[in-house]
Parts: structure tokens; sequence; C-alpha cells
């Protein structure tokens, strides 16, 4: 193992505004809004801010899953919000989600807007509003909710964890790299086990959990998260691979994973969605020839 580093926490922390890595620049110690600024608000009942980060695709990936449905009630207008930038400080962005994330809801098909904010939370808001996607017996629904919320104690040690100090920490630390590939390879094992056997996560159905799983462990196992499917043997997780191929293929899928995306191939980025023609005529290929 590498040397230890030579570091001794002081008595009191203090923020040192350099040593966030790549993400110095927006990271910081304190909540609350850094800058006035109101957020765009569309023709559709449900307005989402958002980006496809894996966070951002469950919500999407949904929103095309109850469209594709017939739930016309779903239609939406998803803004980008760059997080790079900041956009998540604004006084407009923290008031629908305080704790200045993406993704954030904003329903207005009722007499109040309703806000939702958290990827889970807004799933099953959703599945339920509309009434698809969540089993409605007991004890599936009780594997359901406890699969989804599986996902959202889990992720971060993949994202926070692995993902930072693999992909983005300014230095490689091996303490930390072998503590998250260890937790993130077990995750994707209790993946594998489930998966022996059932088609979705919960079964024979395809639902919220499996849309809240699918960005992040069908990402990796795909080689689309950190670079990092070799050094992780993610072909080993066979399970997990035929059933991350399979929900890959669903077109609803297809087109969540390019709503607010701004990397990648310019045909596979809808930086803004308000309309289903929008997939067809105003992905960045066609905005900028
Ligand atoms: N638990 C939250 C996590 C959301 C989250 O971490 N969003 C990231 C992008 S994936 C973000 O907005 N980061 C901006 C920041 O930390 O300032 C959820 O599932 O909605």
């Amino acid at each position: 193992m590498n040397n230890p580093t030579d570091y001794v926490p002081p008595k009191v922390w203090t923020w040192d505004k350099e040593n966030g890595g790549q993400f110095a620049k927006i990271n910081r110690p304190i909540a609350g809004p850094t800058h006035e600024k109101e957020l765009p608000v569309g023709r559709h009942p449900l307005q989402l801010y958002s980006l496809a980060t894996p966070n951002g695709q469950k919500v999407t990936i949904l929103l095309e899953e109850l469209l594709a449905l017939g739930r016309s009630g779903a239609e939406y207008d998803a803004w980008l919000i760059r997080i790079n930038d900041g956009d998540q400080f604004g006084s407009g962005f923290v008031a629908v989600n305080p704790n200045s994330k993406i993704p954030a809801l904003l329903d207005r098909s009722g007499s109040k807007p309703v806000r939702v904010f958290e990827s889970g939370a807004i799933l099953l808001y959703l599945a339920e509003k509309f009434g698809a996607f969540v089993p409605t017996e007991s004890g599936a629904r009780a594997e359901c909710l406890s699969w989804l919320f599986w996902q959202m104690g889990s992720a971060p040690y993949l994202g926070g964890g692995f993902g930072h100090f693999y992909a983005y920490a300014p230095m490689k630390i091996e303490y930390a790299i072998d503590r998250f590939a260890m937790e993130v390879k077990r995750q994707l094992d209790v993946l594998d086990r489930q998966l022996v056997g059932n088609e979705y996560v919960t079964g024979g159905e395809y639902t919220i959990a499996d849309i809240a799983i699918w960005p992040w462990y069908g990402g990796l196992v795909k080689g689309l998260q950190y670079g990092a499917a070799e050094f992780l043997a993610v072909q080993d997780y066979k399970h997990v691979q035929r059933w991350a191929d399979a929900i890959g293929k669903r077109p609803a899928v297809r087109r969540g994973r390019m709503v607010n995306r701004t990397s990648g191939e310019t045909s596979s980025q809808l930086h803004e969605r308000h309309d289903s023609t929008d997939f067809d005529t105003r992905t960045q290929d066609k905005l900028v020839p």
C-alpha cells in the first residue's frame, strides 16, 4: 500500500477553498442560495430542473415511460441545470430543492404547486400519481420500495466514494480506492444474485426500482461510468449485464437518457425537452450544425 499521508487533522476543520479537486469551484460547507435567479416555467404541468447524471436520468426515464404508457398528464418541461456553473445555488432552484442538487420537480397541476426533491422521492411521487411502475399489492410494493431505497442508500458509495476517489480526486489514494472498490463489487454481487431467475429487480415486473438502479449500476457494467469497467471486472456480473442490456434497449430509456444531456454525441444531447417531437428536431446536432 502507498505510504499514508502525513496529514494530521487540526482541532477544528476550516474551509480550504482549493482542496475540492475537480469540484473545488462548486463544493461549499454551507447551504442556501449564492445568487438571485428565478427558474423558467414552461407550458406543461410538470416542470423538471435537472441534468442527465444518473440521478437525473432516473426521472426523465420514468417520465418517458409514463408517456409511452399513455399517461398524457406526465407531459413535462425539462430545464437544464448546469451544476458545474453553480445553477443549483440560484434562489429559484433552492426554493424547489433546499439541498441544491438535481433533480428537482415542481408539479403545477393542482391549485398549489408541489415541490419534490430527492430522485427516489420523485420516482415514488410520479409512480403513485400516475398509478404505474409501483406495485399496489403490499408484498410486491414492499419489495419494490426496499430496492428503491437500497439504490438510494448504496449509490453514494458508488458515486461519492468509488467514483470520486477512482476518477476525480486530485491524487490516487490506494486505501480509499480499495475500500470503495470492495463495497461497489459487493453491491454488484448483491444485484447479480437478486437477478438470478428474476427478469427485473423485483421479479417479473419492471418498476421504479429498475428505473432507479439502472442508470447507476447498469451504466457501470456497460462501461459508461468512471472508465472503471475493466478495473471492477464488470463482465463477471452476468445477470446484471443481461438486465442492463434489456433495459437499455427500451425506447423510453433511450429517450430519457438524452434529456438534459450535455456530453457525448451531439445527436444524443437534448439540452431542454418541452415536447415529444424535440427528440427528432432539437438535439444539439440539429441546433448547432
Ligand atoms: N440523493 C440525491 C442526490 C442528488 C445529487 O447528488 N445530485 C448531484 C448530481 S448527480 C448534484 O446535483 N450535484 C451538485 C452539487 O453537489 O452541488 C438524489 O438522489 O436526488
